[in-house]
């Protein structure tokens, strides 16, 4: 994997910048060079749209993220981003250990779901053994338990339309001037359908932590950290997320960030 990597990074710094460099460099909000239409923009858009393309040529659709063994997890798996969601919603499902938690999944399916932790437990299960790169340059080696997203979909009976899976958080992120904004995130149907993702339960043979996402999360093992959502509350299928958030199909994409974070 790490040609690619190299592959990635090369052709970021052929355009001058990677998107996540300046995203760091401050909000959008205040960022001229970042507003809808201004060149810098549309450049990472192209950039991020080939780099996409590039990778799924590629690594192709059904390649599989190196699996790790039990020795080679060395530690907990570091708490990163939002760690103890505050919204009334969360803080009252989590003290009740999540009995009263669904997880819905809507939009484009022919049979919406709304599944308790129970139910999802007793659907067929994954365990893997991944590596989480987080985009701040850090990695943890963790194994992974949940119910693979791909039977999610199949039982939803998802439309032809759809083209994306989109993920509701409970928690809330720094939304500069337009106030607090729920983390969100979204990924195309190849990544959903893949068979290392999986909305996880359980972390290194636990139940899944608060401060990792309880008391489900996402993890998609060909992406960056940011796209693996924690406390994720709904999946919409969706045909376009143009109309969702700031429209580049999450919060840390519409702070400038790369939509598609192959690694
Ligand atoms: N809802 C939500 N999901 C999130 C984040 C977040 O802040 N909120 N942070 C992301 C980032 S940047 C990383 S690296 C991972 C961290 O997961 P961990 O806390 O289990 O290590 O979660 C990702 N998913
Ligand atoms: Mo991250």
């Amino acid at each position: 994997m790490s040609g690619l990597k190299l592959d990635r990074r090369r052709f970021l710094g052929l355009t001058g910048a990677g998107a996540s460099s300046l995203a760091l460099a401050g909000c959008d909000v205040f960022d001229p060079l970042l507003r809808p239409g201004a060149e810098v923009r549309s450049v990472l858009e192209k950039a991020n749209d080939l780099t996409y393309r590039v990778q799924r040529a590629l690594i192709g659709d059904e390649t599989l993220a190196r699996e790790f063994s039990e020795s080679e997890i060395r530690q907990g798996q570091r708490p990163n981003g939002s760690t103890d969601p505050t919204s009334m919603e969360y803080m009252f499902l989590s003290r009740s250990d999540f009995v009263l938690y669904k997880l819905r999944v809507t939009g484009l399916v022919e049979q919406p779901l709304e599944l308790s932790l129970e139910e999802l437990r007793n659907m067929p299960a994954r365990t893997q053994i991944t590596r989480h790169d987080c985009v701040e340059g850090w990695s943890c080696i963790a194994k992974w338990t949940g119910v693979p997203l791909a039977f999610l979909l199949d039982q939803a009976r998802v439309r032809p339309e759809a083209r994306y899976a989109v993920f509701r958080c409970y928690d809330e992120m720094p939304g500069g001037l337009a106030g607090p904004q729920p983390y969100y995130g979204s990924i195309d149907l190849i990544d959903a359908r893949h068979p290392q993702t999986i909305l996880a339960y359980g972390l290194n043979d636990q139940t899944l932590p608060i401060a990792n996402g309880a008391p489900l999360r996402l993890r998609v093992e060909r992406q960056l950290g940011y796209k693996m959502n924690k406390y994720v509350h709904t999946i919409e299928l969706v045909e376009s997320f143009a109309d969702i958030g700031r429209g580049k199909g999450g919060y840390w994409e519409d702070h400038g960030y790369d939509w598609y974070a192959g690694i």
